[in-house]
């Protein structure tokens, strides 16, 4: 577990985020250029595979059979966001609900659920850890985050992902919000989830879309997502230390 914990931070603080960060430009880059099908051979694009390649060898959480997914997955924080906005979407089935992407890149875009839909799907069941002592196994699909920033375009300079949410944990707290890295951001396993155990998703966990982000504990795995903001620090966000938890003195990344 230490031996673990070291290995990952070592490589995510000193080689990936400096890496990682290249991809972003790389993509960026090849994917504005003049003739986009002209740079497929150039050595933009060369270096974006290679870095696609280094992303794709990242370890995957363990996924599990159908047979191990819990009975009974307890719902966390908020359960039921107040305010008239979610009140709204509600009321309307979701309906006037959309995903804004935005921040640093060269496409913002505003998405329907039916648009994420039509978007690749994934499909994986995973363990959910909580840092308040449970866990549990359940089966999530949806969008993988990779795929909807590849069509936002990354901009050089993007470093983060940063997760807006619909509630409010307690009165006045201010919105619960998250943020990852981009070597999460572009993990496989990393998805825009509007479907759990083949149903969609219930208001309890998450509704209408949450992030799965599987080898994170379970409060990096944002619920009730407004918007996604691509941003170079997330120092400018709320408190400044990149999630709502992570204000009130959880570590950025705690690692599993
Ligand atoms: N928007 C939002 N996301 C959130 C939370 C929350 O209160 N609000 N709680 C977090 C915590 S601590 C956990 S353990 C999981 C719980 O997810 P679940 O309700 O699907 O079990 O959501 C995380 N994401
Ligand atoms: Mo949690």
């Amino acid at each position: 577990m230490t031996r673990k914990l070291l290995t990952r931070r070592s490589f995510l603080h000193v080689g990936t985020t400096a890496a990682i960060a290249g991809v972003g430009y790389a993509g960026y880059r090849a994917m504005s250029a003049p003739g986009f099908l002209g740079v497929l051979e150039s050595a933009e694009y060369a270096t974006l595979n290679a870095q696609r390649a280094l992303l794709s060898g990242q370890p995957l959480a363990r996924e599990f059979s159908p047979s191990d997914m819990s009975p009974v997955f307890k719902a966390n924080g908020t359960t039921m966001p107040g305010g008239v906005v979610y009140q709204e979407f509600l009321a309307n089935n979701f309906s006037s609900w959309r995903l804004r992407v935005d921040g640093l890149v060269a496409n913002p875009m505003s998405l329907s659920m039916a648009e994420l839909k039509r978007a690749p799907q994934r499909t994986q069941i995973t363990r959910h850890d909580c840092v308040e002592g449970w866990s549990a196994i359940g089966k999530w699909t949806g969008v993988p985050l990779g795929h909807i920033l590849e069509q936002a375009q990354l901009a050089p300079n993007a470093r983060y992902v940063v997760f807006h949410c619909l509630d409010d944990v307690y009165e006045d707290s201010g919105r619960y919000y998250e943020s990852v890295d981009l070597f999460d951001a572009f993990h496989p396993q990393t998805i825009l989830a509007h479907s759990m155990n083949d149903q969609a998703l219930p208001v309890a966990h998450g509704a209408p879309l949450r992030l799965r982000v599987e080898r994170q504990l379970g409060y990096k795995h944002a619920k009730y997502l407004t918007r996604i903001e691509v941003v170079d620090s997330y120092k400018n966000v709320a408190q400044g230390n990149g999630g709502f938890w992570e204000d009130r003195g959880y570590e950025w990344y705690a690692g599993i």
